[in-house]
């Protein structure tokens, strides 16, 4: 997901590009503007932090863009192409490494694990995802 500032700042596309280029199958995309409920459905597991409240103002400030992309280890690999949630310590290359600073700013979300993945699938989009072959799969996989 592009969050807010990820899309205020011109960067879906270069998100998008970065996944389609390495050979990842874009499944589902969509912009959104969350309502409150929505987004603390989302971040559940860090409802206790103190960083919570403000972390939702932020996720409502503006458009976020929803995708979904399909392919190998595309959990492992998406995580590791955000780079680490403080992009001060994301390394050069990955997304957060090359745009942001802050963590309160850190531009995009990936899902951290296939279980949570399937749910934020189901809350982002309930309407599903679109299946179809890429015609050049055989020269992404062997
Ligand atoms: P990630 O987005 O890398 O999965 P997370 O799930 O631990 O990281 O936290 C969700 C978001 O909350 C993160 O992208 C930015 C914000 N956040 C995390 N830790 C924070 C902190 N210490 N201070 C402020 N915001 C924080
Ligand atoms: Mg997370």
């Amino acid at each position: 997901m592009a969050k807010p500032d990820g899309v205020d700042r011109g960067l879906i596309g270069e998100i998008i590009t970065r996944f389609e280029k390495r050979g990842f199958k874009l499944i589902a995309a969509k912009l959104a503007l969350p309502t409150k409920q929505h987004l603390e459905d989302h971040y559940g597991d860090l409802k206790e932090k103190p960083f919570f409240p403000g972390l939702i103002t932020y996720m409502q400030s503006g458009p976020v863009f929803c995708m979904v992309f399909e392919g190998l280890d595309a959990v492992k690999t998406g995580r590791a192409m955000l780079g680490a949630t403080n992009p001060l310590t994301s390394q050069p290359g990955t997304i957060r490494g090359d745009y942001a600073l802050a963590v309160g700013r850190n531009i995009c979300h990936g899902s951290d694990s296939v279980e949570n993945a399937e749910k934020e699938i189901k809350l982002w989009f309930p309407e599903g995802t679109l299946q179809y072959k890429l015609t050049q799969a055989s020269m992404i996989y062997e």
